[in-house]
C-alpha cells in the first residue's frame, strides 16, 4: 500500500473512533433529556449538536501548538477533535448538566474551563468540559476525549454571531466591533440573570402538584 493511501486510511479510522465517542456522549445526553421531560414535562436542554474537527483544523491546531503529527500524539494533545454542544435554558442548568454527565461511572472529567464564572476578555461565556469516554470496539476498548460545551441560549446566540464575525474579518475583528460585542455579551449576561430570576419566581409560585 502506498504511503498516502495508508495515511488516509489511518486518518479515517482515527476520526471514526471520535465519531463513536460523540455518539456515546449524545446518547447519554438524550437519555437525560428524555428522562427529564418524562419526569417534569420540560427539559433544561434546549438543543444538542456535535461536530467532528475537520482534518484541516486538526492540522492547523497541531502546527500552532507544535504537536508532532502522529496519531498517538494528536490524540493525547488535541482534546477537542470530538465536540458536543449542549444549549440549555438557564445558567444553573449548565452546572447541573455538567454534574450529571461528569458523575456517570464510565465518564472521566479530564479538565474543566469555566468561562461562565470567568468569561474570556471578549465576553465569551460557556462551560467547557473535557471528558474521557470508552468506546467498545470489536477487538478493543478505547478511551476517547470529547469536548463538551454547555451554555445558555443567550450565550450561544452571542457565540455564534461572534464566531461568524471572527471568520468574516479573518480573525482580526475591528476594535469598534469588539467593543460592541463585549457590550452585547454583558446584555446577554443580564438577560440570563433576569430570565433565571423570573423562572425561579414562577416555580416558587406554582403549587407543587402542577409544577412537577
Ligand atoms: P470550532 O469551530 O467551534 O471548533 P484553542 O483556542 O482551540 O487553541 P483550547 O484550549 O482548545 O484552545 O480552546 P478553548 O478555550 O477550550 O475553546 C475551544 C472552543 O471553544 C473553540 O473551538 C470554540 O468552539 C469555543 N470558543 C472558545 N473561545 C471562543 C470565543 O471567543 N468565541 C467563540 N465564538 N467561541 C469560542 P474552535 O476549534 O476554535 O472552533
Amino acid at each position: 500500500m502506498n504511503e498516502g493511501k495508508q495515511l488516509r486510511e489511518g486518518l479515517a479510522r482515527f476520526m471514526l473512533n471520535y465519531q463513536f465517542a460523540i455518539e456515546e456522549v449524545m446518547t447519554k445526553i438524550n437519555i437525560l433529556k428524555t428522562e427529564f421531560e418524562h419526569l417534569h414535562d420540560y427539559s433544561p436542554i434546549e438543543h444538542v449538536s456535535s461536530r467532528l474537527k475537520s482534518p484541516e483544523s486538526l492540522l492547523e491546531k497541531a502546527r500552532r501548538r507544535d504537536i508532532p503529527l502522529t496519531f498517538e500524539s494528536l490524540s493525547a494533545n488535541v482534546l477537542d477533535v470530538a465536540g458536543v454542544r449542549i444549549v440549555c435554558s438557564f445558567q444553573s442548568d449548565a452546572y447541573w448538566l455538567a454534574k450529571m454527565i461528569g458523575s456517570q461511572q464510565d465518564i472521566t472529567v479530564v479538565a474543566i474551563k469555566d468561562y461562565i464564572a470567568n468569561p474570556k476578555p471578549n465576553g465569551y461565556k460557556s462551560l467547557h468540559l473535557i471528558v474521557r469516554v470508552p468506546i467498545f470496539l470489536s477487538e478493543s476498548i478505547q478511551n476517547m476525549h470529547v469536548e463538551l460545551q454547555i451554555r445558555t441560549v443567550a450565550m450561544d446566540f452571542w457565540a455564534s454571531l461572534e464566531h461568524k464575525i471572527y471568520y468574516k474579518y479573518d480573525h482580526a475583528i475591528p476594535a469598534s466591533i469588539l467593543a460592541e460585542l463585549k457590550d452585547a455579551a454583558a446584555v446577554a449576561s443580564r438577560l440570563d440573570t433576569k430570565m433565571e430570576r423570573i423562572h425561579e419566581d414562577v416555580q416558587g409560585k406554582i403549587p407543587r402538584s402542577t409544577s412537577s
